[in-house]
């Protein structure tokens, strides 16, 4: 059986205005664009086609919200880093984000998905430090580590430990072959169970 047998699509948002209603609790993924966010989503939820993944990135800068089940939401962030994006999808992203992570009460956890074949960019630096000022642990996805050697991968993910020190949390994942996704699963679920950390000041 799925493992979340009535996930589904809740809606899109292109303002902040439009995000789902703040109660419960959500776990948000982030990511530079295809980094494969979409992906692990629907390979952790166990439905193939629930959020879009593309080979084109930076086209949407919509937030999409998913019910996993009443009252425990997954939500698929717009990417980020894409290199050809005008000033002005840049600006959008910002104000997305920002108010995102400003006002969001229902958030309990971030996933970070950041390909296995670069290092942690500076925005992904940067979104460990807005969830984890706000009190939201952080767990990290090294994804796309079906093209990597086992020893690049045991390499990958050494040097991701010490960059992160105990800021995040960090595994190997993949899509593809579905290496981590058991752990993955494991360490969002707890986010979910945590309590929701009202947002301060
Ligand atoms: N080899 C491999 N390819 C993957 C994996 N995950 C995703 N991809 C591919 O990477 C591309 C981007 O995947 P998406 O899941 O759409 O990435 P995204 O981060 O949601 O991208 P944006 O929404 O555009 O920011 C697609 O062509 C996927 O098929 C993986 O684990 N292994
Ligand atoms: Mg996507």
């Amino acid at each position: 059986m799925a493992a979340y047998p009535n996930v589904r699509f809740l809606k899109s948002a292109q303002e902040p205005v439009h995000f789902h209603e703040d109660l419960g609790v959500e776990v948000a993924f982030a990511g530079r664009s295809n980094s494969g966010k979409s992906s692990a989503l629907n390979v952790m939820t166990g439905r193939k086609d629930l959020a879009r993944t593309s080979k084109t990135p930076g086209r949407t800068q919509l937030v999409n919200f998913f019910e996993l089940d009443e009252g425990r939401r997954l939500v698929d962030l717009p990417g980020y880093g894409f290199a050809k994006v005008p000033p002005a999808m840049q600006q959008h992203w910002r104000h997305l984000i920002g108010a995102y992570f400003k006002q969001r009460q229902s958030l309990v956890g971030l996933l970070i998905i950041v390909d296995s074949r670069r290092s942690l960019g500076p925005t992904d630096l940067q979104m460990i430090d807005y969830a984890t000022s706000r009190g939201c642990p952080v767990h990290i996805l090294l994804s796309k580590c079906d093209k990597l050697s086992r020893n690049e991968s045991t390499k990958v993910l050494r040097e991701a430990r010490v960059t992160l020190g105990d800021s995040a949390t960090v595994q190997l994942f993949s899509s593809i072959s579905k290496e981590g996704v058991d752990e993955a699963r494991k360490a969002m679920e707890l986010m979910l169970a945590g309590p929701a950390d009202p947002v301060s000041g």
